[in-house]
């Protein structure tokens, strides 16, 4: 019988993201992004809410740390604000801003907390909405890759794991869709399909040369990774038959083809663009090759997936839906499926062909109806059952041998959940937000104890 330990060196941690914890919209120079100016406007989130206080991370992140320390992570993924280190986009630096940064990254390494920087978690500058429409343009991938030569330069002494974009078919399709319910900022909805293609083009292309621009700015030996939500197909059975269902339905399985395809083997998937036709994007000479730089590691967001069996009809597969008897979480897309987790290292390593790339799940966790009973504690059994069996998929792809090498839970604190508001809390710790007093939720406590024996408990 397994006891589900993990490897010495497996590596414990857990994520956040800058818009979403922060607050102090408007301090030391920060500028807004689209999220300041989308949340601000009527009805785009839920009760109105806005990340201009948030968990006020900006002041609080001594104690956040200490929190940190508390739960035994050695390992901590956070997100750089671009609005604060450039506020108008391009341009003049903030060194206010980067002191930030510097001040959170000190204090974790003097609690011995490695710092894991994504340097785009989807707060585009305003300006550069205004100027050019952000990631419509082209010019975004080079004025990303000016704001990310103006961190790795200054904060490079540092900060050695890089991680590039977070989650480009969100931002991208879901921020530009015709019909993303409920939509992301900008919230610009475009008129073809092929002009959304081209907005998570643009935004492969600024990984690329976000890649070259920390290579060439950082100044000694680092890791750099993009973050990617895979859309998993799951074998609805572990048969050869339905595993190569899985495997088939993989590239055109939303944005993947588009995306993790030309970011790992350095072409769109040839079934994506067979779909697509004319609404795919237009790819300029030589985009190919900055997109598909070598890589150090892949993040993998991995939430819930897709049942895929093998089926009579010219595709050989068929995507199943979910009933809505299926259990899910307090999210209307967050069915649990633990096995995605196995089945994305998986897919990775043999359907993407890239077995030697090292992976992490760089976020992994759940929504649930946490309340603080009378004792004031948060008893979210709901959570600890869906992490665990998460962990448990994951456990089995290190033990079938695939390079995962870490795990970072989604999300420390509870956040702002982009459109949904405060509603909705992935936390393992509780915020209260008008006290903004902090409780480590029954999960921290039980993460705390699989982080001691390395085992899931
Ligand atoms: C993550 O994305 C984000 O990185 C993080 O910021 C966020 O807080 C966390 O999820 C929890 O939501 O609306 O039906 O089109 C998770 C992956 C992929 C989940 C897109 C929602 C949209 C489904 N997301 N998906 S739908």
């Amino acid at each position: 019988m397994t006891s589900y330990q993990f490897p010495e060196n497996f590596l414990w941690g857990a994520a956040t993201a800058s818009y979403q914890i922060e607050g102090a919209a408007k301090e030391d120079g920060r500028k807004p992004s689209v999220w300041d100016t989308f949340s601000a406007k009527r009805g785009r989130t839920l009760n109105g809410d806005t990340g201009a206080i948030a968990c006020d991370h900006y002041h609080l992140y001594e104690s956040d740390v200490k929190l940190m320390a508390a739960l035994g992570i050695k390992h901590y993924r956070f997100s750089i604000a671009w609005t604060r280190i450039i506020p108008d986009g391009r341009g003049a630096v903030n060194e206010a801003g980067v002191d930030f940064y510097r001040r959170l990254v000190d204090c974790l390494r003097e609690h011995g907390i490695t710092p894991h920087a994504t340097l785009f978690h989807w707060d585009s500058p305003q300006a550069l909405e205004d100027r050019y429409g952000s990631w419509r343009s082209r010019e975004m991938a080079q004025d990303f890759a000016a704001y990310v030569t103006a961190v790795v330069s200054r904060l490079g002494d540092r900060i050695t794991h890089w991680m590039t974009i977070n989650e480009i078919s969100c931002f991208t399709h879901l921020g530009y869709a015709v019909n993303a319910d409920p939509p992301h900022a900008p919230g610009t909805r475009v008129k073809s399909r092929k002009e959304v293609w081209q907005t998570s083009h643009h935004a492969i292309v600024a990984h690329g040369l976000g890649c070259q621009a920390i290579r060439a700015a950082s100044p000694v030996p680092c890791s750099i990774a993009l973050v990617d939500n895979p859309a998993v197909t799951v074998p609805i059975a572990e048969s050869p038959e339905h595993i190569a269902a899985a495997q088939k339905a993989l590239p055109t399985c939303w944005a993947n083809g588009g995306i993790l395809y030309p970011v790992l083997t350095g072409a769109y998937s040839p079934a994506l663009l067979e779909q697509l036709g004319h609404d795919a994007p237009t790819i300029q000479a030589g985009d190919l090759d900055t997109i598909h730089q070598p890589l150090d590691a892949l993040g993998l967001n991995i939430y819930t997936g897709t049942y895929v069996r093998a089926a009579d009809n010219p595709s050989g597969y068929e995507c199943l839906d979910f009933r809505d008897s299926y259990p899910r979480l307090n999210m209307p897309w967050l069915w649990m499926l633990p096995e995605a987790l196995y089945w994305g290292v998986r897919h990775v390593s043999e359907t993407l062909g890239r077995p030697d790339l090292p992976v992490f799940i760089t976020e992994n966790g759940c929504a649930a109806q946490d309340t603080v009973d009378a004792q004031g504690e948060v008893i979210d059994l709901e959570r600890i059952a869906y992490l665990r069996q998460n962990l448990k998929a994951a456990h089995r792809a290190v033990e079938d041998g695939y390079p995962l090498h870490g795990y970072f839970v989604w999300s420390l604190l509870d956040n702002f959940e982009w459109a949904w508001g405060y509603d909705r809390r992935f936390g393992i710790t509780y915020i209260d937000y008008p006290t903004q007093q902090r409780t480590p939720k029954a999960s921290f406590h039980w993460y705390a104890e699989c982080i001691r024996q390395k085992r899931v408990v």
